[in-house]
């Protein structure tokens, strides 16, 4: 039976940088998961009797929202869902799971990086047909449903029994529990050279992928340890926990610090690396040696010919505009197009529909490819190893040659924390209101070049997204910029990204923040950030 339940709108409901993220006692208020749910399918058309992907990150809630979303899939018409096991399936294994079945589109419960728990962060986010992101075209019109609703579907039938794979029925719809991990582990293997990555483990090669107790857990231990022989444990917090351990489940050197000192460490093992809560960020660690996420872009699509999937070349490559330009310089010598878009992996999804690029990747600590429409920690790690196998080298080595050939790019993020939004917002309508007078002026003996306010005219639809990022370039190519996060759950967060190129291999030794102290104290002056926040230092430096 179907229960038609009146409702009123919340007026919060405006998804993201990555779906609609909020505090777990927000998503617990009666009618507030259905009421975004119901928005979301009447926002799309056509899924009658189609298949919708269902799968989350395992963190608290997720069982809930998941029981919810397929009553609300059954009542709605759709003819089937499927499901992980446990509901867990990491956000790129779901990509590829609705490109594979030919889903009508998935929902993806998950507040990625950020902390879980009862009165931590969940998240609903809702993908297409290509397995990816929803564009803003689709966030756009689910929101504005959102704030006109006043009913929603759902079915009033027994849960479904999340912990056993197999088939059931939820009303006329049938519900498939898969194995989240099998499907995925079998695309892997078709990209890369697993005999390669499986010698140099048996030859004692020796890694440490730290799963901060979160989704990828269990993909690693299948893929690492049982399908490439990487020895027992090399998957650390492997168990995805409801609120991951108590921990932050961020790849980044302050979350995964356990991490980063054992490889800083003299009895550190040949790689280290991490991912995030739902499986789509990395981090990338050699022994003794950062590799940003910026510099990973380059480096990965500069030696993907390496591994079997991108034996015949990439076609482009895609980068947000926060994220450093070491990619490009790759392009260039490969001859193929580089891609400028907005911070949020969204972008990315036309570009690789229409074959324009091949690779993406974010300063955010993601990285993927066309072989799903997700940013993809795992597949990173695994496109790593199947490069250092090839060459035969230490990541040290390779990242070094990598600076000599294409010159450094010194880059770090600066994120203020928990500002108050207001303070926030005008911080960033201040810079705004001085770009045009910016350029020519000199800050901390630095010449600004030019300045503006991002904006992105996608190549393929023609749709255009203004106010991306306030960008500041110095003359000599170093810049910094200023935005808002798009994921946080509480206050705002003001990031500044700074970068500066150094092309000659004789300056590519020094420490990164000293490599960037005058661009620094250019941005805290040309924003006003201590003055404006009261914050004398960033809350985190990546
Ligand atoms: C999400 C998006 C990314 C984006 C990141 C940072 O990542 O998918 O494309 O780069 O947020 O966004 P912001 O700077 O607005 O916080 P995730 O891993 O949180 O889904």
């Amino acid at each position: 039976m179907i229960s038609i339940v009146s409702t009123t709108p919340f007026n919060d409901q405006k998804p993201g940088t990555s779906g609609l993220r909020k505090k777990v006692p927000v998503f617990q208020q009666p009618g507030y998961v259905e009421n975004f749910i119901q928005s979301i399918f009447d926002s799309v058309a056509g899924y009658r009797g189609q298949t919708l992907v269902i799968g989350g990150d395992g963190r608290y809630f997720n069982r809930e929202a998941i029981q919810t979303a397929i009553k609300m899939a059954a009542a709605n018409g759709f003819g089937r869902v499927m499901v992980g096991r446990g509901g867990l399936l990491s956000t790129p294994a779901a990509s590829h799971l609705i490109r594979k079945n030919e889903a009508f589109g998935g929902l993806v419960l998950s507040a990625s990086h950020n902390p879980g728990g009862p009165a931590e962060d969940f998240g609903i986010k809702y993908n297409i047909g290509n397995g990816g992101p929803a564009p803003e075209k689709i966030t756009e019109a689910i929101y504005l449903r959102t704030q006109a609703i006043d009913r929603y579907a759902i079915a009033d039938i027994a849960d479904i029994d999340l912990d056993r794979l197999g088939t059931a029925k939820a009303g006329d719809m049938t519900v498939e529990v898969v194995d989240p991990v099998a499907d995925y582990a079998d695309l892997m293997e078709a990209l890369f050279d697993f005999d390669a990555i499986r010698s140099m483990f048996a030859s004692g090669f020796k890694m440490v992928f730290d799963a901060m107790h979160a989704v990828t857990g269990p993909y690693a231990v299948e893929i690492l340890e049982k399908r490439l022989g990487a020895e027992p444990g090399t998957a650390r917090n492997a168990v995805p926990l409801p609120d991951f351990g108590g921990h932050h489940p961020d790849p980044n050197l302050v979350h995964a610090h356990d991490l980063y000192e054992l490889m800083m460490s003299d009895g550190a093992p040949d790689f280290g690396a991490a991912s995030d809560g739902d499986g789509d960020r990395n981090l990338i660690i050699g022994k003794g040696v950062f590799v940003t996420p910026s510099d990973s872009l380059a480096l990965l699509a500069a030696n993907a010919h390496l591994a079997p999937g991108y034996r015949d070349g990439l076609k482009g490559i895609a980068r947000s505009m926060p994220t450093s330009g070491a990619a490009d310089r790759v392009a260039e010598r490969l001859g193929i197009g580089i891609y400028e878009t907005p911070t949020g992996w969204k972008f990315f999804g036309n570009l690789l529909d229409a074959g324009l690029a091949t690779i993406c990747g974010e300063e955010s600590a993601g990285t993927g490819s066309n072989h799903v429409r997700e940013k993809d920690g795992l597949w990173a790690v695994l496109l790593w190893l199947n490069i250092l196998a090839a060459r035969q080298q230490g990541v040290k080595d390779i990242v070094r040659e990598h600076w000599t050939t294409y010159g450094r790019n010194y880059y770090s993020r600066h994120d203020y924390e928990g500002v108050d939004a207001k303070v926030a917002d005008d911080l960033i309508g201040a810079l705004r209101a001085k770009l045009e007078k910016l350029p020519g002026t000199t800050v901390g003996g630095l010449k600004i070049a030019a300045a503006d306010d991002f904006s992105y005219t996608d190549p393929v639809d023609g749709s255009i997204s203004r106010n991306q990022g306030v960008r500041v370039l110095f003359e000599g190519g170093s810049r910094v910029v200023f935005r808002l996060s798009g994921t946080g759950t509480t206050g705002a967060t003001i990031r500044v990204y700074i970068e500066r190129f150094e092309p000659d291999p004789a300056g590519h030794g020094a420490e990164t923040q000293e490599a960037l102290r005058d661009l620094i104290a250019a941005a805290g002056e040309i924003a006003g950030i201590a003055e404006r926040t009261g914050m004398k230092v960033p809350s985190v430096i990546t």
